[in-house]
């Protein structure tokens, strides 16, 4: 059985296979500070930061592979004249210290194939596994081979949670959820949204292999991102108030998700925080 240890202090995953271990992080979206200098604000390049940081959780940690679940890119399509030059060197500096790099192509990751270097494995965003883990970037469905999975890990939805004190100020942190989530009920949305032709666990006899019951969300790896906090009052019932199309399907169960500190500390479920929003 694989084991998930959350990285303290880090927006990370170290994923333990008996001597494999790997280091998973989210969402990098390297360049993103190229937004402020649109609106007039201009910052130097913050890549070199984001790469000091993981080479530190990689000194901590001592992975034998690094999974970038995606969004490793800010620019959605096109490739920005910075990016040409600072993702390339980003993945040969990581990969000199971990050669084994795998990145799965999230919604921010148009062309960026070129960028990245020769040995650096490719996955489309709806995902791989690591022991019996399933990860996929969370803009797409994963593919129903990770049903088998005890748990799925994804990002894209950056999340994080925002306390009001009595003053009325409100402090956002960012935060890893774990999520239970119905197997079975993923299972039939899957079935009706990509038919069970040649999906093997897909068909109903095959129900007894779908094993998924819990989904962690990964908060961003780039720690300057902002995302919508999850104990938002306004967001309510409403299935469409999250992001992607799992957590949109009804399937996890939101309100009973464990909310988590990067230090590791456990505030409660996103209901139990939602009064103090
Ligand atoms: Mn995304």
């Amino acid at each position: 059985m694989t084991q998930i240890k959350p990285v303290q202090q880090y927006p990370a995953l170290l994923l333990q296979n008996n001597s494999d271990r790997c280091l998973v992080v989210a969402d990098l979206h390297i360049g993103w500070e190229r937004l402020l200098s649109q609106r007039g604000v201009h910052v130097p390049s913050q890549t070199s930061k984001l790469k000091n940081e993981l080479l530190k959780v990689i000194k901590a940690t001592k992975p034998t592979q690094v999974t970038f679940l995606g969004d490793i890119k800010d620019a959605i399509a096109k490739v920005a004249f910075e990016e040409w030059k600072d993702i390339p060197e980003f993945f040969e500096t990581i990969q000199k210290q971990v050669p084994d790099l795998q990145v799965l192509l999230g919604n921010h990751d148009g062309n960026l194939e070129p960028l990245l270097p020769e040995k650096v494995k490719i996955v489309p965003a709806s995902g791989t596994n690591f022991g019996d883990i399933g990860l996929f970037h969370g803009h797409a469905w994963p593919t129903p081979e990770l049903l088998e999975c005890r748990s799925l890990i994804t990002g894209h939805v950056h999340p994080t949670v925002a306390i009001r004190d009595p003053m009325g100020l409100r402090m956002t942190r960012q935060v890893l959820l774990k999520a239970p989530c119905n197997g079975a009920q993923l299972a039939k949305t899957l079935r009706k949204y990509l038919g069970t032709k040649s999906i093997n666990i897909l068909e109903e006899q095959n129900e007894a292999k779908v094993k998924v019951s819990q989904l962690f969300i990964m908060p961003s790896f780039n720690q300057f991102l902002g995302g919508r906090p999850v104990n938002d009052k306004r967001k309510g019932k409403k299935a469409d108030a999250y992001i992607g199309p799992i957590l949109r399907c009804g399937c996890v169960n939101m309100d009973e998700a464990e909310v988590y500190l990067l230090d590791g500390t456990f505030l409660g479920t996103v209901n139990q925080l939602k009064p103090l929003s």
